[in-house]
């Protein structure tokens, strides 16, 4: 029920931090004579000036805005400094940017729970310092309280008397008669006033802060006051937050979901909502909808902080505005390979510094056909298994373009109709990676995957139960190329300056997950799966030789045959040294000893294959041999004879030796 996760969420303290200006402070860092003069970040394209993707707040007192273009912040701000982001491969490099967020969230994430959400945000669950706090130094048993404290907003709270603020702040801090819940979120507005002190004696960055008792609420209060502030949600202000906010700024309902509500039931403001009871918002959008949106009206969201460092995604794009617009499949194809180079980067760095991969490719792109009455229609997004390589990123993300691009020009393509050719332009381009788990760090062997148990989902870095993982000969690609920092991307629509509407092009991470699993099609590409006639297929027969353990998984099985299914099922103590052993001395026994002996050995295996089955929950001959055709030879047949040390296998003509086949060679440790 609503009411009881509302009780429970009230007793958290959870902070979402803000960089202001991020990319503005972290130029002006590079060259201080910046600092305290209105600048912005610029495109690097020097189309009327470049498009202005960050303002400080100097230049925004001039009036100075995200959506204008250089030329025109000139105008208005004559003064203006115009700093171009670093260019790579014809496109922005985010590099400085990531690695000065990264230094952020080392700096928070020693406070307690932290959740990166993108590249200048964080979320923090201060709940168990903020009862350390309260148990050993309740606020009102200190007699200094920072001046930082003292500035804090304090929703509901008039800053009418002027500097008498500040003693109302020390004195709803300090109340000894305020429950426990908001005792704790005195505790971390100390907690959060510190933690930004920290982050800028040690990387010259403000940063602003909401403080609430939930996700929602410290987002919404972190950008009231910028920059350099904090804001505080008491349990007994979220009404009135809530009663005049509109509705589509409310965190996912920004899109179609908030003009329903809009159009269909009349909603303005989130307050709006408590209107509606339960039931009849359930009967408009469904069950889980219907009550998220009750308990959102009421401020209420069970939603926890992952404890996550690290990007769910990484992405790579870039616009094409006005007359940048791609017309030729060539070129689209000249520019994803650029794209495909940067994510390949970036993935090789992932795996190289995080041990991670990723599972998922996916493609977006913006398009406009002329003479068409359809010319509005989105070009749809698709995506493939990822396969690790520079080469095949760039083979399947065009491939994935001409399987949209096919789609979105209908039966007729660019046929002529009539006289005129069709013509169509591209606007924007992106890549992502997506469905990231991690891979046990130190991994010198495919065997490590069967004697960790931490290989089992449960290495979702965000928590959530991951889909598939493919792992390709490919891989090795990938990792001779391994260098750069870590990750999460941010760029705006150059042309536009609009944000985070349907997709960001030069900014894919930005808080959107790229893969919607009804997005997902068939790689196009010959050597990659074919999920949608595979996954049909798959759903029931890989689901049922080797997975019956994920019948119960709610996720949806894309059909990837793959070696983490395996990894799912086995959760169970690996074999032991005797039983390896017997298994070696059968695997090299001579045809005619095996003959001799084939009755110990039978005896052996089925006593190997019934602990097997006992450990993993199914039989070894279940599995569908299928699933390792995706794998490198060398693991291949390392796998197999693992799996089945005495039977002979066909597809075995390992490059090898055997003794070096290893999956280590294809993600090598970090040290290489
Ligand atoms: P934001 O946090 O949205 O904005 P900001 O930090 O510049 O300013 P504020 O103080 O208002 O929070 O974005 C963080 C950085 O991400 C920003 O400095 C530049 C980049 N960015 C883009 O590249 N494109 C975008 O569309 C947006 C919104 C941001």
């Amino acid at each position: 029920m609503p009411v009881a996760r509302a009780e429970t969420s009230d007793a958290r303290v959870i902070a979402h931090v803000d960089m202001d200006c991020f990319y503005v402070q972290v130029e002006q860092r590079k060259q201080p004579e910046l600092r305290g003069l209105p600048t912005a970040v610029v495109q690097y394209n020097e189309w009327q000036g470049g498009g202005l993707i960050a303002v400080s707040y100097e230049a925004r007192k001039c009036g100075v805005k995200r959506s204008m273009r250089g030329d025109e912040a000139k105008a208005v701000c004559p003064q203006i400094q115009l700093v171009q982001v670093p260019v790579a491969r014809g496109k922005a490099d985010l590099n400085l940017y990531r690695g000065a967020g990264s230094e952020v969230v080392s700096i928070l994430a020693k406070s307690g729970k932290c959740e990166r959400a993108s590249i200048d945000e964080v979320y923090l669950d201060l709940t168990d310092a903020a009862e350390s706090m309260l148990a050993d130094a309740p606020p009102e048993s200190l007699e200094l309280i920072d001046e930082e404290v003292l500035k804090s907003h304090i929703l509901g709270m008039s800053r009418e008397d002027g500097d008498d603020f500040k003693e109302n702040v020390r004195d709803w801090i300090c109340r000894k008669d305020a429950d426990r819940r908001e005792k704790l979120l005195s505790c971390g507005i100390i907690i959060v006033a510190e933690l930004r002190k920290q982050v800028l004696k040690e990387t010259e960055f403000t940063c602003s802060a909401g403080i609430a008792h939930n996700k929602m609420l410290a987002k919404l209060a972190s950008g009231m006051n910028k920059p350099a502030q904090q804001t505080v949600v008491p349990y007994s202000a979220v009404q009135e937050l809530l009663s005049s906010l509109p509705i589509k700024k409310m965190k996912q309902l920004g899109g179609k979901l908030g003009t329903s509500l809009q159009t269909d039931l009349g909603i303005d403001t989130v307050g709006d909502l408590l209107q509606y009871s339960e039931t009849k918002l359930q009967e408009h959008y469904g069950i889980n909808t219907g009550t998220w949106l009750w308990n959102i009206a009421r401020g209420i969201s069970g939603e926890e902080v992952q404890g996550r460092l690290l990007p769910k995604s990484h992405g790579s794009g870039k616009t094409f505005p006005g007359p940048r617009a791609l017309k030729s499949l060539s070129t689209v194809q000249h520019w994803l390979n650029q794209l495909s180079e940067e994510l390949s980067e970036r993935l090789s760095s992932d795996l190289e510094q995080n041990k991670r991969i990723a599972s998922t490719l996916t493609l977006h792109a913006s398009a406009f056909k002329s003479r068409d009455s359809n010319s509005h229609k989105k070009f749809p997004s698709k995506s493939c298994p990822l396969r690790y390589g520079v080469t095949k990123i760039q083979e399947d993300a065009f491939n994935l373009f001409q399987a949209a691009f096919r789609e979105y020009m209908g039966p007729f393509g660019s046929k002529p109709r009539g006289n005129k050719q069709e013509t169509w332009r591209i606007t924007g381009l992106s890549i992502s990676a997506s469905k990231i788990v991690d891979i046990p760090s130190g991994t010198s062997s495919i065997m490590r995957y069967f004697q960790s148990e931490s290989t089992v989902p449960s290495r979702s870095v965000d928590g959530c139960v991951q889909d598939h993982v493919t792992i390709t000969p490919s891989a090795s690609e990938g990792c001779s190329e391994q260098r750069s920092t870590e990750t999460q991307a941010a760029m705006p629509e150059e042309e536009t300056g609009v944000t985070y509407t349907l997709h960001n092009f030069e900014n894919p991470d930005k808080g959107i997950d790229p893969v919607s699993e009804k997005d997902v099609v068939s790689c196009p590409s010959n050597e990659a799966t074919d999920v949608s006639t595979q996954s049909e297929s798959n759903k029931g027969t890989q689901t049922k030789r080797i997975g019956r353990k994920m019948n119960n998984s709610k996720e949806k099985n894309w059909g990837m045959p793959s070696i983490v299914d395996i990894f799912k099922n086995y959760n169970a103590t690996p074999p032991s040294k005797q039983e390896t052993q017997e298994d070696s001395t059968v695997s090299s026994t001579s045809k005619k000893a095996k003959f001799s002996n084939s009755s110990h050995n039978s005896q052996v295996n089925q006593e190997v294959e019934e602990r097997r089955e006992k450990d993993w929950g199914y039989k070894t001959d279940e599995i569908d041999q299928s699933v390792f055709d995706e794998l490198p030879v060398e693991i291949q047949r390392e796998l197999r004879s693992f799996l089945r040390p005495n039977k002979q296998f066909n597809a075995g003509k390992s490059k090898g030796d055997g003794s070096t086949s290893s999956i280590a060679h294809y993600f090598p440790p970090l040290n290489r």
